[in-house]
């Protein structure tokens, strides 16, 4: 399997009660790296455009007023097969049908207030990382090895 990078970020419902560093424990348990993360607020413009492909949904007004209520933790993770091995973690979108064990399982409250967000392919995985990080951002354990090799 491939080495992979993908967006994951801790939203404001998770960061208000303080769980990012219990989140990341359980991220990097799964093998994951955490190659760059920033804790950020992100604008109402910011947050609309981060989910624009969503801005025909019926909750679009719901989804960017929430990202944009408080801070969140905003990061790159690295792996083999990190993008669908992430969404396996992060569990079901909403949380009362998430598996047990799951990120949103244990940590989500709604369908809207789920605790985390994670890309759903590798371009929205390209797409989301860049919204948030410059590649001088990011460390590579590949590039570290092959430097010293
Ligand atoms: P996922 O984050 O699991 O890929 P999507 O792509 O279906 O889920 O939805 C994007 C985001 O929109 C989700 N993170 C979720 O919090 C939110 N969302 C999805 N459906 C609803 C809904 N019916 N009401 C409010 N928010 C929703």
């Amino acid at each position: 399997m491939a080495i992979e990078r993908t967006f994951s970020m801790i939203k404001p419902d998770a960061m208000a009660r303080n769980l990012s560093s219990e989140i990341n424990t359980i991220i990097e348990k799964a093998g994951f790296y955490i190659i760059a993360q920033k804790r950020t607020l992100l604008t109402q413009v910011k947050a609309k455009k981060f989910y624009e492909v969503h801005k025909d949904k019926p909750f679009y007004h719901e989804l960017w007023k929430f990202i944009a209520s408080g801070p969140v933790l905003a990061q790159v993770l690295q792996k083999d097969n990190a993008i669908a091995d992430y969404r396996k973690l992060m569990g079901a979108t909403n949380p009362q049908e998430a598996a047990d064990g799951t990120l949103r399982k244990k940590y989500g409250a709604t369908i809207g207030e789920n605790a985390v967000h994670g890309s759903d392919g590798p371009e929205t995985a390209q797409r989301e990382i860049s919204f948030f990080f410059s590649e001088l951002e990011m460390f590579d354990f590949d590039d570290i090895f092959i430097e010293n090799l």
